[in-house]
């Protein structure tokens, strides 16, 4: 837990930024209307959903969620970064104040604070996510050895939780290192009968998430142990998808689909190729801390 503690600190200055101008005085005030504590929850957070990156699919998702849900009428999303929500959530959780965060699983989040996602009966989040791997067109034929490693390339979440949970203490890639050491058997799955190459260029493209960020420190690894000398980019979502449908990267172990990144995928489809998921079970919705007296996104009252 302490290094959890540490993540907060460091994060309390963009928790601060992000804090400002969101007043809650009056949220322990008796609202005096009759809709009960859900319309509460509301008046506290004052209508808004406290969100991350513009370009994260995480966040056109729930732009579609305020428009799906009548009773989100009147309700915002506050658009700032991954470490601005983290500040603001670890703020909110030290004073037990109400707070709405757009949040995803594998994340520390969920072990360092007692979350819980509402449920989302209009399934605009979609449901249980998948993490896909996509390349270009032509890969097969001008690397086939990276390839085939891409094509096999499948892992569990506790084996990405792992990695994202070493990597607080120490570099993605160190983090990816001992992955691999722990876990031969895997790896050797995904190499076996894979002729070696000597110093091939390979770009891989991704996502500035720590989910994404572990998954392409492996592969990195893997592919650099077969003789590639490989570079990961991380973008955003639609730049990484734009750059694999242009031949630009080569490969990405980044997209979630269906939903998260559905948009995108959607636009350069026909462009790439889709070789199926990495990892099963992920998901993303509206996060609260267990505290909090609600259960589903319909609970929530429109803003009077
Ligand atoms: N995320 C993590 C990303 C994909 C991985 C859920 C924040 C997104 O929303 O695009």
């Amino acid at each position: 837990m302490v290094k959890f503690k540490s993540i907060g600190i460091t994060l309390g200055l963009s928790a601060a930024l992000l804090l400002t101008g969101c007043g809650s005085e009056d949220s322990n005030q008796e609202s005096g209307n009759s809709a009960g504590k859900s319309a509460n929850i509301g008046e506290q957070v004052d209508y808004t959903i406290t969100g991350i990156e513009p370009g994260a699919g995480t966040t056109e998702l729930a732009h579609n969620t305020l428009e799906g849900y009548e009773n989100l009428e009147g309700w915002e999303l506050l658009e700032s970064s991954t470490a601005g929500m983290l500040g603001a959530l670890e703020e909110a959780v030290k004073s037990e104040e109400p707070i709405i965060l757009t949040g995803w699983t594998p994340h520390w989040m969920f072990s360092a604070y007692d979350l819980k996602f509402l449920e989302d009966p209009k399934g605009t989040f979609g449901g249980s996510e998948n993490v896909n791997t996509i390349v270009r067109k032509g890969l097969e034929e001008d690397m086939p050895s990276a390839y085939t490693i891409l094509d096999r390339f499948y892992w569990e979440p506790a084996d990405m939780e792992a990695v994202m949970f070493d990597a607080q203490e120490v570099s993605f890639e160190e983090a990816a290192a001992k992955w691999i050491e722990a876990n031969p058997d895997k790896v050797a799955e995904w190499v076996e009968g894979v002729e070696k190459v000597e110093g091939e260029e390979i770009e891989l493209v991704s996502t500035p998430w720590d989910t994404e960020r572990a998954s392409s420190s492996v592969v990195k690894a893997v592919l650099e142990e077969q003789g590639y000398k490989v570079t990961v980019t991380p973008v955003d979502p639609a730049i990484m998808f734009q750059a694999i449908a242009t031949g630009e990267g080569d490969a990405t172990v980044a997209p979630w689909l269906p939903s998260t990144h559905a948009s995108f995928y959607e636009k350069h489809k026909e462009d790439m190729i889709d070789l199926g998921e990495n990892l099963k079970g992920t998901q993303i919705g509206l996060v609260v801390p267990a505290y909090m007296d609600i259960d589903s996104i319909e609970d929530l009252q429109p803003k009077e």
